[in-house]
């Protein structure tokens, strides 16, 4: 396998899809020692493997009884969720519509039957570190590399699409936005590297409490985080922002040089309310601020909204 593919977590996952068992028996020991092998005889079965094990490639056979690969291939491409797992369509020899189509439909190469072994390798070989390099791609644009939760622009994204919902389902949403108290003194203190480390952790206690799907903990900038809740009303989010300050606290991070208890601690504030469409949703950005620096001024680690 090429060195590239070391990236992945554990092995690449492929899933073979064909009518014929043999076929997939030939791939499947191809493909066996370098690969976690999925496998589906029909078109539903291929769509159910798609949606439990996300594979990293599918090898799919066109002519199947029933669901057959291009319409197998459409459904995933309608889907959010698996739209972009690439797909080698596997077609007869000579079947020049075939491939034709399956290269319209969203497929990234096709396969003639018979295989050739070392073709279809270096085929699945060069998808696979593609597959690779562009998940990597989408995590360092989507992430932040020291704390691992969603960076600014993927938070901003989401709070313009938020915004848009809240606007049509006139529904609340609320942000969260939180900041380490005398940050600057505790990197004098311990150094840079033990406030990354520090970082780490309070992003990490965070991220336990923001834990349902639509929720999105972000890293704003340096000791600031921003939470965003959807659908929450001020009295949900201060809840949320408890329980944060909770979770700070109970990691018991020691900070000598800080004037609260010699801990770590964060400030918080809050805000909440429903989209207009006269405002842009940096509106709540700017009253969550507000808030916060009314927390940093009554005495940090603690709360305002
Ligand atoms: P306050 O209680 O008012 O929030 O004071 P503060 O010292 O936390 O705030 P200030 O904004 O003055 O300082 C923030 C510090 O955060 C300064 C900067 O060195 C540190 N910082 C920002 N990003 C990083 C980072 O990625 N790693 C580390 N170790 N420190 C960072
Ligand atoms: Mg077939
Ligand atoms: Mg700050
Ligand atoms: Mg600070």
């Amino acid at each position: 396998m090429p060195h590239d593919l070391k990236g992945f977590q554990g092995k690449p996952k492929l899933l073979l899809v064909d009518d014929q068992r043999i076929n997939i028996l030939t791939l499947h020991e191809l493909f066996r020692e370098e690969c976690d092998i999925f496998m589906a005889m029909t078109g539903e079965q291929a769509l159910e493997a798609c949606q439990k094990s996300l594979p990293d490639l599918i090898l799919l056979d066109v002519h199947m009884e029933g669901m057959d690969g291009h319409e197998v291939c459409r459904r995933l491409k309608k889907d959010q969720k698996t739209r972009d797992i690439p797909i080698i369509f596997v077609t007869a020899q000579g079947a020049e519509e075939d491939e034709v189509l399956g290269l319209e439909l969203g497929a990234v190469d096709f396969i003639a039957k018979p295989i050739n072994p070392v073709i279809v390798r270096a085929r699945v070989h060069t998808h696979l570190t593609l597959k690779y390099q562009s998940d990597m791609l989408r995590s360092i644009a989507l992430f932040d590399g020291l704390t691992n939760v969603a960076n600014r622009r993927r938070f901003d994204e989401e709070l313009e699409r938020t915004w848009r919902r809240s606007l049509r389902e006139k529904t609340e949403l609320s942000i969260i936005m939180i900041d380490i108290d005398y940050f600057k003194r505790y990197n004098d203190h311990y150094g840079h590297l033990q406030g990354d480390t520090c970082l780490q952790a309070v992003a990490g206690a965070l991220q336990v409490v923001v834990n349902r799907p639509y929720d999105l903990l972000a890293r704003y900038g340096g000791e600031e985080f921003v939470c965003l809740l959807p659908n929450t009303h001020l009295r949900g989010a201060v809840v949320v922002a408890e329980r944060m300050q909770a979770g700070i606290q109970a990691l018991q991070l020691e900070h000598a040089a800080s004037e609260i208890g010699q801990r770590v601690t964060v400030s918080i504030g809050v805000s909440t309310m429903m989209a207009t469409a006269m405002d842009r949703p940096q509106i709540l950005l700017e009253t969550a601020d507000r808030q916060l620096y009314q927390a940093k001024q009554a005495g940090r680690a603690g709360i305002r909204s």
